[in-house]
């Protein structure tokens, strides 16, 4: 029985369930009554499996099919009205020839199913820069992992009253055929069709296909920002807090930096660092003029596979209790999970990701290098105060970064804002697991949105270069790189906690505290300005001006490659903003 008397929510409900025609419709009150009773449905089934109460309480395990372990960018569309809306970056088809092909796909594909009605909120209900969603799905696993990953149940319903502004979210599992699996965002129409996938980024419709591809076109329209990107605080010895939002793609980072603990010598000193958000911030500009940031998510989906005690014992100890673990290692001597990088132990009565029996000496991963976390940020230790503050955080340092083995250096700064823009317009970085197709090809990823922006990539350009015309306090902003590697592929930099150093940098040229080399690309630290102390001998002073040059030569390739990505872009629709052209033809000016 429905939930609301809200006639757009039901007449649509009615629509799609004449489309869908499951045996019985189920709304989602967001109760944890009914919680139990899915979470005991979907063990009865096999669809999850219950692990060791008391090492994980509230803890689940689930596999996805093999051939459905990551986002499919070739198979996601932004179908706006014309192809020029969408941009030479994003997958189009007419929109009323995507509805027509994906109405025959769904047409009775939730017979013998249950249909459920999950209304969700992206950012706390009620907030004024939340955001309503109901996403229609015939799975519990993905009802379960909204529960986590978002703000569920009648409460969302009931603020959204008799408005008819929500999105439209249609998930069907249908019959899980992979060149039958679309991911359809109609930004018009608030409206995300899903079918034939149950992999977090392609199903969780509040995540990537809400909060950054409809989300990004409402933000132009509206003048705000939806970004790809972590947001952290670092509270100084003086207690002074500031707040950082960081872009990096996907499997780059984020989870990692937003929940950084600081090196001991840092601790000794009195540092902190609080996460806000690990993957997505909404931006707007406050009355201060400063720009002020929420994490509309209200869980982590995050990578497991490098996850330990060492590099994030926050993200470990989030997951230690009411998580669903996706794709890792089932050990069935207690019960629990593994996945690799967690310890030097693999168990060794095991079940691999694929459901085998799996052999830890046979040389073959047990986790797939996509596997994942879904865990509330509730739970998380270091989650920030701010958290579900409806106004959000001021930021101070917006940073750009990828996995470059060579090119980028450790850290720099950019001119100002438009040269920012131009920063994060240039982002490239190696492919990773988190998407089907080939790993560790370097590919151009403008503010890591690539796969993410529900419009033409050279509007976004330009809607970034207005809403600098509206910070009066602009934050700085930066461009990182963790991932520099020496002549056998060695990273040279430690990374993870390790981070804070650079964020220091960062922190102190916000406030004007340091000097810095000015070079081709921007401003770029003096050596010695980067604080060593404690890893003088893994990052000798050699070794830390190595990851700090910039190699004429090679920034010429790549200024070169980036101005056919430029061109590509404006094959469609001729929108690349001037500045950019600018700022690029400055660099190559720069660089001789
Ligand atoms: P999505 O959830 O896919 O958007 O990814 P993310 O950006 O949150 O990536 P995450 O923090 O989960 O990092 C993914 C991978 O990067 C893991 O294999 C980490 O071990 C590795 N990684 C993260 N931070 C660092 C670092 O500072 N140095 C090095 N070398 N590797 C890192
Ligand atoms: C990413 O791929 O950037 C993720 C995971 O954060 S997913 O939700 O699958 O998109
Ligand atoms: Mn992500």
């Amino acid at each position: 029985m429905s939930l609301t008397t809200n006639k757009y929510v039901n007449e649509w409900v009615k629509e799609i369930t004449e489309l869908v025609k499951p045996d019985s419709v189920v709304w989602i009150d967001g109760s944890e009554e009914q919680l139990e009773a899915l979470r005991a449905q979907a063990v009865s089934t096999g669809e999850l499996i219950k692990l060791n109460e008391e090492k994980l309480p509230g803890c689940y395990l689930h596999r996805t099919a093999i051939d459905d372990v990551a986002r499919v960018e070739d198979r996601t569309f932004i179908c706006a009205p014309t192809k020029e809306e969408a941009g030479a970056t994003n997958n189009w088809m007419d929109p009323a020839e995507m509805y027509a092909k994906l109405r025959k796909l769904y047409d009775g594909s939730m017979k013998g199913r249950t249909m459920y009605v999950l209304p969700f909120s992206m950012g706390v209900v009620g907030s004024p820069f939340a955001k309503a969603g109901i996403e229609i799905t015939d799975s519990i696993y993905v009802v379960l992992n909204m529960k986590i990953m978002t703000r569920i149940g009648k409460a969302v319903l009931d603020n959204l009253g008799d408005s008819a502004d929500f999105v439209h979210g249609l998930h069907s599992r249908a019959t899980m055929n992979p060149e039958e699996r679309y991911i359809v965002q109609f930004p018009q129409d608030n409206t995300i069709w899903s079918i034939n996938s149950g992999y977090g980024g392609n199903v969780l419709l509040g995540k990537k296909c809400f909060a950054l591809r409809i989300a990004s076109y409402q933000g132009r329209n509206e003048g705000w920002m939806a970004e790809h990107m972590l947001i952290l605080g670092v509270k100084a010895p003086n207690g002074e807090k500031k707040y950082i939002a960081a872009a990096f793609p996907s499997a780059c980072g984020k989870t990692n930096l937003a929940m950084l603990i600081p090196p001991k010598e840092y601790v000794e000193k009195g540092y902190e660092v609080e996460c806000v958000g690990d993957d997505i911030a909404w931006l707007r500009v406050g009355d201060d003029g400063r720009l002020w940031a929420i994490n509309p998510e209200a869980g982590f989906f995050g990578v497991a596979p490098g996850t330990n005690m060492k590099s994030n014992p926050n993200a470990l100890r989030t997951c230690l209790q009411d998580t669903i673990f996706t794709n890792v290692v089932h050990n069935t001597e207690d019960n629990t999970v593994w996945w690799e990088g967690l310890d030097k132990n693999p168990p060794k009565n095991a079940i691999n990701w694929k459901g085998e029996k799996w052999d830890c000496e046979s040389g073959e991963k047990g986790a797939h290098p996509n596997s994942r976390f879904t865990a509330p940020a509730s739970k998380c230790p270091c989650i920030s105060p701010e958290f579900e503050s409806p106004k959000g955080v001021p930021i101070s340092a917006i940073v750009f970064g990828g996995r470059r083995a060579k090119t980028a250096p450790l850290v720099y700064q950019s001119f100002d804002w438009n040269h920012g823009v131009f920063v994060g317009s240039a982002m490239a970085s190696e492919t990773t697991a988190a998407a089907a197709g080939a790993v560790g090809v370097v590919r151009r990823d403008p503010m890591a949105m690539l796969p993410f922006c529900g419009y033409n990539m050279g509007d976004y350009f330009n809607h970034w270069i207005e809403m600098g015309k509206k910070i009066t306090k602009k934050p700085k902003i930066f461009n990182t790189n963790w991932f520099r590697t020496d002549s056998n592929g060695k990273f040279l930099w430690p990374g993870f906690g390790d981070n804070l150093r650079v964020l220091e940098w960062i922190l102190k040229r916000c406030d004007d505290e340091i000097g810095a080399d000015e070079t081709a690309i921007g401003y770029v630290p003096k050596a010695e300005d980067i604080n060593r102390e404690g890893i003088e001998d893994e990052v000798t002073m050699d070794i830390l001006r190595d990851i700090l040059s910039v190699d004429a030569g090679l920034w010429k390739e790549d200024a070169a490659n980036l101005e056919e990505f430029y061109a590509k872009i404006q094959s469609v629709g001729n929108r690349m903003p001037k500045e950019m052209y600018d700022q690029l033809e400055g660099l190559k000016s720069r660089l001789g």
